[in-house]
């Protein structure tokens, strides 16, 4: 039997993922919340889920040890696009990517042509070719999570983070100083189980389409 895995991360992709497969008619075996399966039969015995890093996904669906898989706009950008064919917008799990300083900080006197900034991030890339477009040299340090805390301890000037109510930036005295690009996360697809396996795939995209188009 043909089989098609679709790889998602816990939380808010898997929950907002849940009626776009519901629209499908799947529905899994298993809440990754309380199950601490990696791997989610569903009602249907051709399709399973694989539950993995949110940073990950990209890298299952390249290799094509998914077949599919559901990541943000800020993951695949970081990620590269090599071996993924990205079909749709699913228009879930939205938020912003922003640059944030602490609230006392001059940002409009920082970003300049040819001055210097330091900025703490997961988004390495991204914010590297942000401030490139500004003409400004920066100073990247890598972070893996708390980007938050980097402005408040000296360790940077600024982060580049994503942000969605901008209660944490709040609660930890930081503001939005400018917004880099609006985030949804997208359907990523490996080039080869498309064509391999056309007939399970094309179907679910169809669905998927309707169901982000409201038709
Ligand atoms: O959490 P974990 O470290 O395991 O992994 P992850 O953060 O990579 O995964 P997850 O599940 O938290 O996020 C998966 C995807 O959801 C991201 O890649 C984004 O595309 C998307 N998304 C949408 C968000 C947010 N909204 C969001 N608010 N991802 C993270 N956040 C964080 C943000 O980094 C910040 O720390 O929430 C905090 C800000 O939220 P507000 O509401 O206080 O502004
Ligand atoms: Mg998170």
């Amino acid at each position: 039997m043909t089989r098609i895995t679709l790889a998602l991360s816990k939380g808010r992709i898997f929950e907002e993922t849940l009626p776009l497969l519901a629209a499908a008619g799947i529905h899994p075996a298993d809440d990754p919340e309380c199950s601490r399966k990696l791997i989610i039969a569903t009602n249907r015995p051709d399709v399973r889920l694989v539950i993995v890093r949110a940073t990950d996904t990209p890298t299952y669906v390249q290799y094509g040890a998914a077949d599919l898989g559901i990541a943000g706009k800020d993951v695949l950008l970081e990620h590269g696009n090599a071996g993924l064919y990205q079909p749709l917008d699913l228009n879930i799990a939205r938020c912003r990517l922003c640059v944030a300083t602490r609230d006392d900080f001059d940002y409009a006197a920082a970003v300049r042509p040819g001055g210097r900034i330091r900025v703490a991030t997961k988004y390495i890339n991204t914010a590297k070719a942000h401030f490139a477009r500004k003409s400004m040299h920066v100073d990247l340090i890598k972070l893996y999570g708390s980007m938050e805390l980097a402005p408040l301890v000296g360790l940077a000037d600024a982060i580049v983070d994503l942000v969605s109510t901008g209660g944490t930036l709040h609660a930890n005295g930081l503001k939005e100083v400018e917004e880099i690009m609006p985030i949804s996360s997208r359907l990523i697809v490996n080039q080869a189980a498309l064509k391999l396996k056309r007939d399970l795939i094309q179907p679910l995209l169809d669905v998927f389409q309707n169901a982000v188009t409201g038709a």
